[in-house]
């Protein structure tokens, strides 16, 4: 089997002891780097969202696989990216989040892996962060740009809570705000507000990079 199989097979069948020893193996071998396996890991929930769609699966089924993903990035990726990218000037610091009323984790944890390996400074604020948290971290940290994620239709009005409440305490034009989650595109950022908007991880990180240069 090759490695992506063996990752898709240890994220179906939910079994995180098996995914993190998949990990730490290849890690330890040098054979791929960890943010290439979270590129992996990536399309393999890319492909289970596309089956719980379909209805080919149900919802324990993706649960399961999206705790075995979230534990193995947290545990194991992560650490191993902060390892390599101690030595690195910071590119930027962003604060990230999953906005109010809404608990999916996993796009924005990616995008988060990948701005940490990128040499950004990264502020990973969780799920379900109301407004006024996501701009006290930012006033704290001093940070350049706010991330902003949703899946929901329904919490999508939260972001452009976010920029109001900036709005609101005169600090607009001191951050850049992007956007992003399933339901969100270009035009709902234009919409908002937002200086940007982008479609996955890789996108998010040029994205910043574009905005900060
Ligand atoms: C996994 C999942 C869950 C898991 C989440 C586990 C976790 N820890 O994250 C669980 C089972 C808990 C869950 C719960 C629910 N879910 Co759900 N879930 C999904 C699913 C299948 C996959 C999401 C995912 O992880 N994708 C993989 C990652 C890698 O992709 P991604 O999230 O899109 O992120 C990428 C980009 O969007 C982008 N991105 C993401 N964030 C950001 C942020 C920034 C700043 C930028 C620039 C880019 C960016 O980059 C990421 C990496 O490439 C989607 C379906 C889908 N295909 O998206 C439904 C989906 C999002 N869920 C849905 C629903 C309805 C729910 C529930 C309401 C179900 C229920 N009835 O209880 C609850 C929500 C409860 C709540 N209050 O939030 C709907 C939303 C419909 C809508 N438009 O409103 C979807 C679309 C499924 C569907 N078709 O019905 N869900």
């Amino acid at each position: 089997m090759t490695l992506e199989e063996n990752i898709k097979e240890a994220v179906i069948e939910w079994d995180e002891e098996g995914l993190k020893e998949i990990c730490n193996n290849i890690l330890e071998k040098n054979e791929a780097s960890p943010v290439e396996l979270l590129k992996i890991i990536g399309n393999i929930m890319q492909f289970i969202g596309k089956q719980f769609e379909d209805e080919q699966i149900f919802l324990p089924d993706l649960v399961g696989s999206a705790n075995v993903v979230k534990n193995t990035i947290d545990e194991i990726l992560d650490p191993a990216i902060k390892e390599l990218g101690q030595s690195k000037e910071t590119a930027g610091k962003v604060v990230i989040g999953t906005v109010e009323g809404d608990v999916h984790s996993i796009g924005k944890d990616l995008v988060g892996s990948f701005l940490f390996s990128n040499g950004f400074e990264v502020f990973n604020l969780g799920e379900e962060v109301p407004a006024t948290k996501f701009v006290d971290k930012a006033e704290e940290v001093n940070a350049d740009v706010i991330g902003l994620s949703s899946l929901l239709t329904m919490s999508m009005d939260f972001q452009r809570e976010v920029i109001d409440e900036l709005k609101k305490r005169g600090l607009r034009d001191k951050y850049k705000v992007i956007v992003g989650g399933a339901p969100t595109s270009e035009e709902w950022a234009d919409q908002i507000g937002a200086d940007g908007w982008a479609d996955d991880a890789i996108e998010a990180v040029n994205l910043i990079k574009e905005l900060l240069s």
